[in-house]
């Protein structure tokens, strides 16, 4: 009997003692990494010349090689980051209900995301310091004035992450300090190893290692980076160990700086992704958006993602956790799938980051994989897409080199003729008959295609998906109805039904703790400027039904489906014209509307075009007329306008 209490208490004990496990709201955003070594060249993408010049590095792994200075012969792609809230939050249906959610909301890229663009941002936006006055529940909402009145000038501007303060540990650093000193060890023509001779102090700010040249013949320089802890150098990690060292070279570490690089908040130093929790619950709380954060990477990025889960603080009762699964897409680990069985899931109170590498261009989406009816049904979905290499080519260069070009990378390589699954073939009829170029001025492409198809001067993400009222107001209260009873009757683009969908600009929902939220940031008016082309990057996340959407007058050209470019094996182009595309829940489609009669080159989408179609307004809208309607409602639904202008 005694025993069997002691076994009871040491359950109840070990039962309470989990929710404080291990959990913070740190933010990771390097500036630099493995596969990005230079952080200055990491905030932009560079031009793309051919594949990432690559060599085995000491640990035996595959790392860009660098020049003698320590830059990259040739990276591409960079780094970028966001970070997001799981929560709950609410919407304004086309009828004006307000509808409650669980949902996503942003924590970075704020600005951006309230003007209706991606909230991806590169190191240096994101790890910028938020200085301004103390943000309130609903930012930017609240500062930017409401209602929403077109046009929309916001004057909430920042797009860095909300939350880091820099590490409060160090913030009374020691000025002065002392530079550290350190010796090479040489063995086999290679650094073997570095001794730290004085680990000096006073770091609390960036830390550069520099290693002396090599003797020995066609040498190239050791590179490191510093190891610091609590102000003092205590190793140096060696990232390259250099080649031709007959001699021991010196090992120069920088003198202690008490700042970052980056902008600083008065008394902190540096951004270690430390956040003061205040803003991430001020702003994440009851910060619902729909569609969840909209997120664009280019292909060879790197791409870090912070999930941090505010909890739902409408149903307190529940523990739920949130994940992000990238719905189709090649991820760098498993790890990172956000399948809850199979992965990781995030509990209440915690941050963390996700890791992801831009394999393969095209229009994917996520959603949050935890009881996936239920967080699908209640908003927990986003739109991200991945901009081609082919967009970063030169101007005035050959698509078709650039394709081939992209033979050479082990990754993207298509050899049709021996691999099936070959995603990316160049175009049929080789050099001779793809004779486009990069076309000047802002007009990109949807695919790496070599023959300049698939340009476009606009690009518009449309995310299909529809609510049922029913199911979010038991969802707001008790556990929900049965799932099998779930059926939509709000039809929904990028979040909002007609009329909604041609209110431009962001629009805001009162939530429960009256204050403004940006709860739909993204309009669905498609604005195409007369004889330009248009890509519609379109999603269907809906739980209950097939969706279909029709264009009136302007014929919907495919050239994508779930991220693929539409090409056979043998390279020829499978695009076809349509009037309307069906897409069940999980699928993507690209359409490009091209809004063109005749060019002056018919084989070159970027082309003058010298007859365009007339200006005015056009429909996109479902023709299953069941769907046309909000609600009660016999009119609204999912339908938007095409504004030729
Ligand atoms: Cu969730």
């Amino acid at each position: 009997m005694f025993k069997a209490r002691g076994w009871i208490a040491l359950v109840l004990l070990s039962a309470l003692a989990l929710p404080a496990f291990g959990q913070s709201f740190r933010v990771q955003c390097p500036g630099s990494t493995i596969t990005h070594p230079v952080a200055a060249a990491n905030n932009s993408e560079p031009t793309y010349t051919g594949p990432t010049v690559q060599a085995l590095g000491p640990s035996g792994y595959l790392i860009p090689t660098l020049n003698r200075n320590g830059t990259a012969v040739n990276v591409n792609g960079a780094i970028k980051c966001q970070q997001i809230s799981g929560g709950d939050g609410y919407a304004s249906m086309g009828d004006g209900t307000q509808t409650y959610m669980f949902s996503f909301g942003p924590l970075s890229g704020l600005a951006d995301i309230a003007a209706g663009l991606p909230g991806t941002e590169p190191p240096s936006t994101f790890n910028a310091f938020y200085t301004g006055a103390q943000l309130q529940p609903g930012e930017p909402a609240t500062t930017d004035g409401s209602p929403y009145v077109a046009p929309f000038t916001p004057t909430f501007t920042f797009n860095g992450a909300i939350g880091p303060v820099g590490d409060q540990n160090v913030s009374s650093p020691t000025p002065g300090g002392v530079t550290a000193r350190a010796t090479a060890v040489v063995a086999g023509g290679i650094i073997d190893d570095v001794t730290i001779t004085n680990p000096g102090s006073g770091y609390y700010g960036p830390v550069t290692v520099t290693f002396g040249p090599p003797a020995g013949a066609g040498g190239q320089t050791a590179l490191g980076d510093a190891v610091v802890t609590n102000g003092r150098v205590t190793a140096v990690e060696i990232t390259f160990a250099g080649e031709g060292y007959t001699n021991t070279p010196s090992v120069t570490i920088s003198a202690p700086v008490t700042d970052c690089a980056i902008a600083s908040a008065p008394g902190t130093t540096c951004n270690t992704g430390h956040v003061d929790p205040r803003q991430i619950m001020d702003v994440g709380v009851m910060n619902g958006n729909i569609p969840a954060p909209l997120m664009a990477i280019d292909e060879d990025d790197e791409f870090f993602l912070t999930l941090t889960n505010v909890g739902m603080i409408m149903r307190p009762d529940l523990f739920e956790q949130h994940t992000v699964h990238f719905h189709g897409y090649p991820n760098a680990s498993a790890f990172f799938d956000g399948v809850p069985d199979a992965s990781v899931a995030i509990n209440i109170a915690a941050s963390f980051t996700y890791y992801y590498l831009a394999p393969d261009a095209g229009t994917y989406f996520w959603h949050c994989h935890i009881t996936p009816p239920e967080h699908l049904q209640m908003g927990m979905v986003g739109q991200i897409y991945v901009r081609p290499r082919q967009n970063r080519v030169a101007v005035g260069g050959s698509l078709y080199n650039a394709l081939v070009a992209q033979q050479g990378d082990l990754r993207t390589a298509c050899n049709s003729a021996a691999d099936i699954l070959c995603s990316n073939p160049l175009p049929a009829g080789g050099s001779a008959s793809n004779t486009a170029t990069r076309a000047s001025g802002a007009g990109k492409y949807a695919y790496n295609d070599g023959d300049g198809s698939t340009y476009y001067d606009v690009e518009y993400p449309l995310q299909i998906h529809g609510f049922d009222p029913n199911f979010h107001v038991v969802g707001m209260t008790f556990n929900p109805e049965g799932f099998s009873d779930m059926k939509d009757k709000y039809f929904l683009l990028n979040g909002r039904s007609y009329p909604d969908t041609v209110t431009p600009g962001p629009l805001e929902t009162q939530s429960s703790d009256q204050v403004q939220h940006f709860s739909q940031p993204l309009s669905a008016i498609i604005n195409i400027p007369a004889g330009k082309r248009a890509l519609l990057r379109i999603s269907d996340l809906d739980v209950t039904e097939f969706q279909t959407l029709a264009s009136l007058g302007i014929p919907m050209k495919v050239i994508g489906y779930n991220a693929k470019l539409l090409r056979d094996q043998a390279g020829n182009n499978m695009y076809y014209s349509t009037n309307s595309i069906t897409l069940g829940g999980g699928e993507s489609l690209d359409v490009i509307l091209d809004t063109c009669v005749t060019r002056s080159n018919p084989a070159d989408p970027s082309s003058t075009c010298t007859a365009p179609m007339p200006s005015g307004t056009y429909y996109l809208y479902t023709p299953n007329l069941d769907h046309l309607s909000n609600d009660a409602e016999n009119f609204g639904g999912l339908m938007t306008e095409v504004h030729v202008m």
